[in-house]
């Protein structure tokens, strides 16, 4: 039997077993049910799947309650002074007066000193400027020369033009005596410069002068001709000093 014959014969089974269940007649036919068979075994599992995608992202979470203020913190440093308010009308007076009263001072001392001087320098002679210069009756080398006019505050006379080398010289002929000047080339034969290191740039040499090369150092200023000449720095001159009056 082929499987065309197998296909219709069934059908055909079905079809009367079809008829007869709905038929108020039995049955005739004499076709046999066959034993239901056993059920089949389960098949295998599957392979296992593919990974899945990620996830979504969650929502933010819900803000937390803000907590309690923190203690105080420590105290700082101490800050700078403040600077001084804006005086009143009374203290802007009281300010313009000792202003006046501390400018009255200063000009009282400036007077003490100047008559100090004068009463130690006999001798005086103010030059144009501010520049005065002055002689005491007594004669010492440069270096001693140098340390008293220093000790008054003043410095040996170091004329810069000739307006103060000319009130020197008749400082000089008002005494009557040679007297150091500041300038000197002590420190290089032939450089003449000013007591603070500065060169000498006026000078107002006699003829001939200077003569002295390494022996004479000083200078010193002629009481009868307004010139100079180097002399040894030992030699003792009478004082000049020159002092810078406010
Ligand atoms: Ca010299
Ligand atoms: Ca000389």
């Amino acid at each position: 039997m082929n499987h065309l014959t197998k296909c219709v014969c069934i059908l055909t089974v079905v079809a009367v077993l079809f008829t007869l269940s709905h038929s108020e007649t039995p049955a005739t036919c004499s076709v046999v049910q066959g034993v239901i068979g056993l059920n089949g075994r389960d098949g295998r599992d599957g392979a296992t799947g593919p990974k899945g995608d990620p996830g979504m992202r969650g929502e933010p979470g819900i803000p937390g309650e803000r907590g309690n203020p923190g203690l105080p913190g420590k105290v700082g440093p101490k800050g700078n002074p403040g600077e001084l308010g804006n005086t009143g009308v009374a203290d802007a007076d009281s300010a313009m007066k000792i202003a006046a009263l501390e400018s009255q001072i200063a000009s009282l001392e400036n007077q003490i000193n100047w008559l100090k001087h004068v009463l130690i320098f006999p001798h005086s002679q103010a030059t144009s400027g501010n520049k005065v210069y002055m002689s005491i009756d007594r004669a010492e080398d440069f270096s001693n020369s140098l340390i008293i006019c220093k000790m008054y505050g003043g410095i040996l006379p170091s004329p810069e033009n000739s307006a103060e080398d000319l009130a020197i010289y008749e400082l000089a002929k008002k005494t009557g005596k040679h007297g150091f000047l500041g300038i000197n080339d002590r420190q290089l034969e032939g450089k003449f410069v000013h007591i603070d290191g500065r060169p000498a740039v006026y000078m107002n040499w006699r003829d001939t002068e200077p003569n002295g090369q390494r022996t004479e150092n000083c200078v010193e200023q002629d009481p009868k001709r307004r010139k100079w000449n180097d002399i040894p720095c030992e030699w003792t001159r009478t004082i000049m000093c020159e002092f810078k009056m406010i």
